[in-house]
């Protein structure tokens, strides 16, 4: 086992894949060579069927051209094949030889990786002295038969955080279902505190490409940029006077730019919604078909994935279309409709929380602790039933899956709690006929959306703008003489809505004034 004399650069690590559905008839050792010339940064040879002389054949091959390189070569599982071909080291997994064998036999020079599904094999490896760890199986992946339980980014975030509380060096790929369209956001989603991940790998995203170099490189090149906007914050902290004097700013430019507000919503309220999004000055489309989103994602504006109406296709439909969004870096809100009430929509969430990066989520009590997986209460349609924490629990409730989602989280209630991890806002306006009529929520979602398409540098003052002006426009309503009930606030809500957009145009803000 040879010593190596640089740092490991684990940033893009690749491993191997015999089988015919990935490789197909293509030679490995060439899928290898145009990888490494790619920019793959370390390899690892797997190949859980042939025998040990093939085995060795195939290393040696590696080896020649990974060294060529300057590249380390592990070997799966196989100590000896590991000492027969010259590798750098071994990458086991649970099942194979323990870390401390592995280690008197290869001596401390070599490079041990150990594969860790949870906390508590990320922390036996670790204080064991891995010299790396294997984090995953991140997203389902058809490459890895019998894996254990999918961990998604915040499972990989909770090993990392674990990790940096652990006063020792080690390094860390995630892994499972990585490829070119998700490899940016792991890496920022998975950022713990402290410590984030080294890189990723990766089996399919470059060995079943039709050109492994230049996957390699797309990789590569992905990897090293994670976009800023995905940031939520990049707002200061701030007191909230100094908050709520830049919101009629906002608000006025809304109607400067009119942004397109994309709707992928349910049956019930697109009417609804998209004359809420006419009202406050934006450009509403109504557009559930997700190959639609490639051309509209480009138009500057934010797209609504409501679940109200789940359907099979709707659920295609949505992932094409938080990935258009996602490319474009185009803000995208998540209104996880029901989330906990039918064993259908719990998964549609997972689903789509692996698929894509949502800017905000936003939700009733029961919508997001389903969302957190902390639900202790079966939901009961898709209102919210009795609240079951108080006060102070909610607000660290929202703080928290914001912090885990790197993003901004709104939870709606007679007080809506928002975050985006760090500040953290209690809201009180409202008008309790919101409570009486059909999609108010989703129309909030609808109206959030359109302000963080204009105002990109903070998430969180984005959200709020849109907060105040819609329940202020309902206070509003509410209280107006001609307003009987629920059937007459609806018009008179828009209206209101309507009317702040004008005076905001016209520099008056004396609406703000009831934000409470
Ligand atoms: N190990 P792909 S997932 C080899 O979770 C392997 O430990 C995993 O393949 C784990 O990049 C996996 O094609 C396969 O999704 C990853
Ligand atoms: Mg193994």
């Amino acid at each position: 086992v040879n010593r190596l004399d640089m740092a490991i650069d684990y940033s893009l690590y690749l491993v191997t894949d015999s089988t015919q559905a990935i490789l197909g008839d293509k030679d490995l050792a060439s899928v290898v060579e145009a990888a490494v010339e790619g920019g793959v940064t370390v390899v690892q040879y797997r190949d859980k069927k042939s025998e040990t002389a093939d085995l060795i054949r195939m290393g040696k091959r590696l080896r020649a051209i990974t060294k060529k390189h300057n590249v380390p070569l592990l070997i799966n599982d196989d100590v000896g094949v590991a000492q027969a071909v010259g590798a750098d080291g071994v990458h086991l997994g649970q099942e194979d030889m323990d870390l401390g064998t592995a280690q008197r036999i290869l001596g401390p020079d070599a490079i041990i990786g150990v594969t860790a599904n949870n906390l508590s094999e990320a922390v036996v490896a670790a204080s064991g002295g891995a010299s790396y760890l294997g984090i995953g199986t991140v997203y389902a992946t058809p490459t890895k038969e019998n894996t254990k339980s999918i961990i998604g980014t915040a499972g990989v975030k909770r090993i990392l955080d674990r990790l940096s509380t652990m006063d020792m060096a080690i390094s860390t790929v995630a892994i499972g279902g990585l490829n070119d369209s998700n490899v940016q956001r792991v890496m920022f989603q998975s950022k713990a505190p402290s410590k984030g991940l080294d890189g990723v790998a990766v089996v399919s995203a470059i060995i079943a490409a039709q050109d492994p170099k230049a996957a390699a490189a797309g990789l590569r090149s992905s990897i090293g940029k994670v976009p800023v906007s995905m940031s939520p914050n990049a707002g200061e902290h701030q007191n909230v006077e100094t908050l709520l004097s830049q919101i009629p700013r906002i608000v006025k430019e809304l109607g400067v730019k009119s942004p397109l507000c994309h709707n992928m919503t349910n049956l019930v309220v697109q009417n609804f919604a998209a004359n809420v999004a006419l009202c406050i000055g934006a450009s509403p489309i109504m557009a559930n078909y997700g190959e639609e989103a490639k051309d509209l994602a480009g138009l500057g504006g934010a797209l609504v994935v409501n679940m109200g109406t789940v359907t099979p296709d709707g659920l295609t439909n949505y992932i094409s279309a938080i990935r258009a969004y996602n490319e474009v870096e185009g803000p995208v809100l998540f209104d996880p409709v029901g989330a906990g009430a039918t064993a259908v929509r719990r998964q549609s969430v997972k689903t789509l929380m692996s698929n894509g990066y949502f800017d905000l989520i936003k939700g009733n009590e029961n919508e997001i602790t389903t969302v957190l997986g902390e639900s202790l209460v079966q939901q009961k349609g898709v209102d919210m039933g009795a609240s079951t924490t108080d006060e102070s629990a909610k607000a660290q409730l929202v703080k928290k899956l914001a912090a885990r989602e790197r993003n901004v989280v709104l939870m709606t209630g007679k007080t809506d709690y928002l975050s985006d991890g760090e500040r953290t806002y209690a809201i009180k306006n409202g008008h309790d006929y919101l409570g009486n009529i059909t999609g108010s929520g989703c129309t909030l979602g609808t109206t959030i959306a359109a302000f963080l398409a204009v105002h990109k540098g903070d998430k969180l003052l984005a959200a709020l703008a849109g907060i105040l002006m819609y329940e202020i426009a309902a206070e509003q309503a509410g209280e107006r003489e001609d307003v009987k009930g629920p059937g007459t606030f609806v018009p008179a809500f828009l209206d209101q809505l309507y009317r702040i957009a004008q005076s905001a145009s016209k520099d008056d803000s004396e609406w703000l004034r009831a934000a409470n």
